[in-house]
């Protein structure tokens, strides 16, 4: 896949076509149909999610919130090609994966009202809290790939990261090393067409990410993030790379941000309704919908039930992320140091008077 896929060839690696055809029957993965319909069912409930999150933050009753809208394929296969002694090193636009892992959509929600106890991730195994600093994760993850391969372990990293993202000497460092160490780590850029208003146009001259492999002696294939059966088929195949001892593999994800990048965002001021009805006829679920049709394994009806019960149950999750009780203060002192330093324990005393002059001013 990877020689025929190079990137020096300017491939893009699809499975299906926009009308859920499959277009390449060589490397599509073997898969029973209980586990497509699955894939499909986690990215309904995923976008239920998002949607369901912006309008509460609408409401008043979330701060902001990033949405997955148009992105769904590339967690949810990722979701399930992760083992779960693997490694989730996660940016912030990956909800399916994080859901996949064992995160609930509960410790999502406390994540984004501020509660550190949202990144705790009481039931999932190996994975990392969100990463808002652009692109630091990856030496993290690059560092735990070092730790496997140091100590013989059969763990692989799936190390998540943006268009936006691949800006930054962290997103370079790490995949330059990842090379020269050899690790099993697998990084995926959801290239999603935008860093907030900053167009893919502005963010490297090079022919896409995938490309960037090359000089780093990597690994690299581009695939259309929006298909998920060649999403599954590029991460399974970087993730045997990786048990076999072979290293790293940059994907580039190709995809689009189809809501804005946080609901503090207005994308209406920086692209146009016709590039966006472009990229819609892409739609990972439309495609997958599409495919599940075409072999009678999915109605509409079955939908229309699901997003019902879906909402229910976000709704149930919100309610009790909303009801976790009043902010702990600490959260913001306590986890940056395991002995904090005078100058953060004062600003923490200082914090404790100021909340106390508010109260007895009301
Ligand atoms: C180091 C750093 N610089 C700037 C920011 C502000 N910021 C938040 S998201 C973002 C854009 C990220 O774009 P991309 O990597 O493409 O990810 P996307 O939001 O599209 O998923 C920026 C610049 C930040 N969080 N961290
Ligand atoms: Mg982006």
């Amino acid at each position: 896949m990877f020689k025929e896929f190079d990137p020096l060839k300017k491939k893009t690696f699809r499975l299906i076509d926009n009308s859920g055809k499959v277009i390449n029957t060589k490397w599509f993965p073997d898969l029973p149909n209980e586990k497509i319909i699955s894939a499909y069912k986690d990215m309904l409930f995923a976008r239920t999610a998002d949607m369901q999150t912006v309008s509460y933050q609408r409401q008043g009753r979330i701060f902001t919130y990033p949405p997955n809208y148009g992105q769904e394929a590339i967690a949810i296969a990722a979701g399930q090609v992760m083992r779960k002694e693997d490694w989730m090193v996660p940016a912030f636009r990956e909800l399916g994966a994080l859901l996949a892992k064992g995160v609930s959509l509960k410790e999502v929600f406390l994540y984004f009202m501020g509660y550190e106890d949202g990144s705790a991730y009481k039931d999932a195994h190996h994975v990392l809290p969100m990463s808002v600093p652009i692109a630091s994760q990856l030496l993290h993850g690059v560092g735990i790939g070092y730790e496997i391969k140091y100590r013989k372990k059969d763990e692989v990293v799936f190390a998540f990261v943006g268009d936006g993202g691949t800006s930054e000497g962290d997103f370079h460092e790490a995949v330059n090393f990842a090379g020269v160490w050899n690790v099993p780590v697998i990084f995926i850029v959801q290239n999603n067409q935008y860093g907030i208003s900053t167009p893919f146009r502005m963010q490297t001259a090079s022919d896409g990410i995938a490309i960037k492999s090359v000089a780093y002696g990597v690994r690299g294939i581009q695939v259309d993030g929006n298909d998920y059966f060649a999403m599954y088929a590029a991460l399974t195949e970087a993730a045997k790379q990786a048990r076999e001892g072979n290293g790293p593999t940059l994907i580039e994800a190709v995809t689009y941000r189809k809501g804005a990048h946080t609901t503090s965002d207005d994308p209406t001021k920086y692209r146009t309704k016709e590039e966006e009805m472009e990229w819609d006829k892409t739609d990972p679920l439309t495609r997958l919908k599409k495919y599940l049709k075409s072999k009678k394994l999915f109605t509409d009806k079955e939908e229309d039930k699901l997003a019902e019960q879906y909402k229910k149950e976000v709704e149930r999750q919100f309610v009790e992320a909303e009801n976790y009780g009043p902010y702990p203060v600490e959260d913001v002192f306590q986890y940056h140091y395991e002995d904090m330093p005078g100058d953060l324990a004062a600003q923490k005393n200082d914090y404790e008077r100021f909340l106390k002059w508010k109260e007895a001013r009301k």
